[in-house]
C-alpha cells in the first residue's frame, strides 16, 4: 500500500492526530431517558444509538433516583432514572437530583457537562399520561427540552388518537413534541411490522440541542445516516470556503501538497461527524487510498495539469499555479466523495474486506474524478 508523505510525516500519522484532536473537542451530548420499566426505553437507546449504553453494565449511580452511563471516548451520556414510576416521592427527588446535576454543571461552567434534552418515554397502546407525569414533564422543561416517545407503536392511528388525546387533556403540557415510535420489528405472527420513527426523532432531537452538541450527537446516533451526511457537507463546503476562497495565494503546482494539510483536517473532522465502528486498519486503507488519490493527483505536475483539463471552465493550465477556486474544486471533491465512502460503509454497501480490495480503491479514485467532472 502506498503511505504518502506531507512533507511532515506519514499522512496517516497526521490523520490520526487530527481525528483525536476533534473527538477531544467534541465533547458530549447529554441525553435523559426516562419512563416506567418496561416501555421500551433500552430498546429506543438500542435503536438509536451507535453503543447499547444501558445495556453494557457501566452505569454509576449518581443518586438513587438516577444512573449515568458512559463509555470512554464515546460521545454521548445517557441519564437514565432509576425506578420512575409513578410514587410522588420519587418523582420529587428525581426532579431534585436533575435539577442539582444542571446546578452543577453551572457551576463548573462546563458545557460538556450541561443536560441538553429529556426523552419521556410512555407506552403507546396504554392510552394513560397520568397527570403527575405531566407535572414531571413540564418541571423538567424549564431546564431542558422534553420530547414525549409514544414507544411500541403496532398500530399508528391508535397511536395517533393518543397523542391526540394527550394533546386535548393537557394542552398545557411543555414537550417540544410527543413522537411515536417503533424502534425494533415487531412479529405479528402473520407479518412483520417494520420499526419507524427512531431516524426522524433522532434528526428532530438534534435540532434542539446547543450546536456545541450537536457534532457529538451526530457521531453517537446510528438511526439517521442522513443527518451524518448532511452535517458533512456542510463541513466540507465550510472548508472549501474558508481555506481557498478569497485571499487564497495562487500555488505552484509543484507545491500543491500544501493543500493536504487542510484537507486531512477535513477529512478528520468527517470521520469525526460520522463516527464509525471500524478497526484503525480499515481507517488506514481508507484515509491512505482517498488521500493517496487526491495526494498522487496533487503531487505531479502532469496529473494536475490532465486532471483540471477534466473540470469544466478552468481550460487550460498556462500559468502554472493552482488558483483558490481550482484549490477548492479538488477540496470539496476529495470532501465529497469521502462522504460516500462513509455512508456506504455505515450502510453496510461496503464492508472492511471490500475496502483493501484493488477494485473498490479504483472505484474510489473513479469517484473522485468524477465528482471533479461533474462540477460546473
Ligand atoms: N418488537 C418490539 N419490541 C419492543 C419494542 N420496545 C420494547 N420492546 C420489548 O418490550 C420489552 C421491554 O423493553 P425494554 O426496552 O427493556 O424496556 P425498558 O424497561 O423501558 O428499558 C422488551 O421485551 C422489548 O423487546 C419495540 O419497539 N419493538
Ligand atoms: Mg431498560
Amino acid at each position: 500500500m502506498m503511505i504518502l508523505n506531507d512533507g511532515k510525516g506519514n499522512i496517516f500519522e497526521d490523520f490520526l492526530k487530527a481525528f483525536q484532536k476533534e473527538m477531544k473537542e467534541m465533547g458530549h451530548a447529554n441525553l435523559i431517558i426516562a419512563g416506567r420499566t418496561g416501555v421500551g426505553k433500552s430498546t429506543l437507546i438500542n435503536a438509536a444509538f451507535r453503543k447499547n449504553l444501558a445495556e453494557t453494565g457501566i452505569g454509576k449511580p449518581v443518586t438513587d433516583e438516577m444512573r449515568v452511563y458512559e463509555i470512554e471516548g464515546y460521545p454521548l451520556r445517557l441519564y437514565d432514572t432509576v425506578g420512575f414510576e409513578l410514587d410522588p416521592e420519587k418523582q420529587r427527588k428525581t426532579i431534585e437530583t436533575i435539577k442539582q446535576e444542571c446546578k452543577r454543571a453551572e457551576r463548573l461552567n462546563d458545557p460538556d457537562q450541561f443536560i441538553h434534552c429529556m426523552w419521556y418515554c410512555v407506552l403507546s397502546n396504554s392510552n394513560r399520561l397520568e397527570q403527575v407525569e405531566v407535572d414531571f414533564i413540564n418541571e423538567i422543561a424549564e431546564l431542558m427540552p422534553v420530547v414525549v416517545v409514544l414507544t411500541q407503536v403496532i398500530t399508528k392511528k391508535q397511536a395517533e388518537a393518543f397523542k391526540n388525546q394527550i394533546l386535548k387533556d393537557y394542552p398545557g403540557i411543555k414537550a417540544k413534541n410527543i413522537w411515536l415510535v417503533l424502534a425494533q420489528d415487531y412479529d405479528d405472527d402473520d407479518r412483520i411490522k417494520p420499526a419507524f420513527g427512531v431516524d426522524t426523532l433522532v434528526e428532530f432531537s438534534m435540532g434542539l440541542l446547543p450546536e456545541a452538541a450537536q457534532k457529538a450527537w451526530c457521531n453517537a446516533q446510528k438511526a439517521s445516516i442522513k443527518l451524518k451526511v448532511d452535517k458533512a457537507k456542510k463541513l466540507v463546503m465550510t472548508t472549501a470556503a474558508a481555506s481557498f476562497g478569497e485571499g487564497y495565494m495562487p500555488l505552484p503546482f509543484a507545491d500543491a501538497t500544501a493543500l493536504v494539510p487542510t484537507q486531512i483536517g477535513m477529512i478528520a473532522g468527517i470521520t469525526a461527524i460520522f463516527g464509525m465502528d471500524i478497526s484503525k486498519s480499515l481507517m488506514r486503507a481508507i484515509v491512505t487510498s482517498l488521500l493517496g488519490t487526491a495526494g498522487t493527483t496533487l503531487a505531479g505536475r502532469t496529473i494536475v495539469s490532465n486532471l483540471l483539463k477534466l473540470i469544466p471552465g478552468v481550460g487550460t493550465v498556462v500559468g502554472g499555479t493552482i488558483n483558490g477556486a481550482t484549490a477548492a474544486l479538488l477540496t470539496t471533491a476529495l470532501g465529497e466523495t469521502y462522504i460516500k465512502i462513509m455512508e456506504m460503509t455505515a450502510s453496510g454497501e461496503l464492508n472492511e474486506k471490500d475496502l483493501g480490495t484493488e477494485k473498490v480503491q479504483k472505484q474510489i479514485h473513479e469517484m473522485f474524478i468524477d465528482k471533479l467532472k461533474k462540477r460546473e
